[in-house]
């Protein structure tokens, strides 16, 4: 089968994850902090701040239509109320590198990361972040807004939560807080809502979406219907929150799977990757499918890829992962993108830098690139628009 013409095909990144130096928000903090989770610093991460020209030469090279990379808030306002211009001047320098090269810039406004003061002021549970997330969007539309060519607003809003809230492993690192877990994602859709109001309102006509952390759902018989106990909690409450949105961001690796204990851990005889979850590429068609169902809405594939070492299991998980979004386009389902995560390895969060998801490697030592089988498979696969 083909892909349609059009088909949007893209790499996804973070600014904390990829840039280098994001020293002003509460990642850093976190990644610092005495006794942290996080395996080591983000540090120089890919030093992307510098050497964006190159990466999105191999985008272009690679065959490419797309680059999916965040706006950093905390460089963008490093304190309250006050905006850098050259932060936003050298963001309008990457989407304009991106235009040189036929790439569209497919902007991200919060990717995990928030400024170091407003966390200060009780980050995501105080009800002022929604107001100063909106003042923020209010300035990155004027100085952006006629250059961006689709903005996701917030990702995933439900990592951000969950892992802040109730698994601890994320900031501000409280695990059960089941009122901050409540509070904090109330905060991120009503942000969500905000922005997306502000963004149309702003200079520059573009679709504007929520990406949200998806999974293929599996219960042990008997406990179906615990599924939609979990996943309405996990990710409908999140779905929930994009009607009259212009598309929604599908992200998605794994399987979760439940049972009469709630959540389960992987199933006995199914390969578990280093990230912990189980490698399971049949899980980007599952959330194409949910996503679609609970909104309506068109679907941009905006992270899908996996962290290994083995490029050859990545070919397979992504000829495997794409196959699925075959079928959804084949049952008439309004598909319209694919971004593979990552363009780089990069700075896994709490991982490190030891999980590689890029399809490009990154030399830790001297951040020479170099582009991976599995990049020049997908190179392939974008000519063609075929998997065969
Ligand atoms: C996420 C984030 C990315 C991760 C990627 C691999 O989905 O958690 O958007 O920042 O790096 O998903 O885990």
């Amino acid at each position: 089968m083909q892909f349609p013409d059009g088909f949007l095909w893209g790499t996804a990144t973070a600014a904390h994850q990829v840039e280098g130096g994001n020293w002003n928000n509460d990642w850093w903090d976190w990644e610092h902090a005495p006794g942290t989770v996080c395996e080591e610093p983000s540090g120089d991460a890919c030093d992307q701040w510098n050497r964006y020209p190159g990466d999105l030469d191999l985008l272009r090279d690679l065959g490419f239509g797309a680059y999916r990379f965040s706006l950093e808030w905390s460089r963008i306002e490093p304190a309250e109320g006050e905006f850098s211009a050259v932060a936003l001047d050298h963001y309008r320098r990457v989407i304009d590198a991106c235009h040189e090269r036929d790439l569209q810039a497919v902007v991200t406004l919060h990717h995990f990361t928030t400024p170091r003061w407003a966390v200060t002021e009780g980050g995501w549970t105080d009800p002022a972040i929604v107001d100063r997330f909106r003042r923020y969007v209010e300035r990155v539309s004027a100085a952006l807004g006629d250059h961006i060519d689709i903005a996701c607003t917030i990702n995933e809003p439900n990592v951000v939560a969950f892992m802040g809230w109730m698994m601890g492993v994320f900031p501000p690192g409280k695990a059960n807080d089941l009122e901050g877990y409540a509070i904090s994602t109330e905060h991120l859709n009503a942000a969500h809502r905000g922005a997306v109001e502000i963004l149309r309102a702003g200079p520059g006509t573009f679709p504007v979406g929520l990406t949200v952390s998806m999974a293929d759902w599996a219960a042990e018989p008997g406990f179906e219907h615990r599924i939609d106990e979990f996943r309405s909690v996990h990710e409908d409450a999140y779905l929930n929150a994009t009607a009259g949105d212009d598309f929604i961001g599908v992200q998605n690796y794994s399987r979760i799977r439940v049972g009469e204990t709630g959540i389960l851990g992987p199933e006995r005889g199914v390969e578990v990757l280093d990230m912990g979850y189980e490698y399971w590429p049949q899980s980007t068609e599952a959330s194409i499918r949910h996503a679609i169902d609970v909104t309506g809405l068109p679907v941009y594939v905006t992270e899908n890829g996996i962290g290994t070492a083995d490029d050859e299991q990545r070919i397979r998980y992504l000829r495997t992962s794409l196959e699925g979004v075959q079928r959804t386009i084949a049952d008439g389902l309004d598909v319209r993108g694919f971004f593979h995560w990552s363009l780089l390895d990069n700075f896994e969060w709490a991982f490190g830098y030891r999980m590689q998801f890029g399809i490009v490697g990154v030399d830790r030592s001297t951040q020479v690139r170099t582009v991976k089988p599995s990049g020049h498979w997908l190179g392939e696969v974008m000519r063609s628009g075929s998997l065969v």
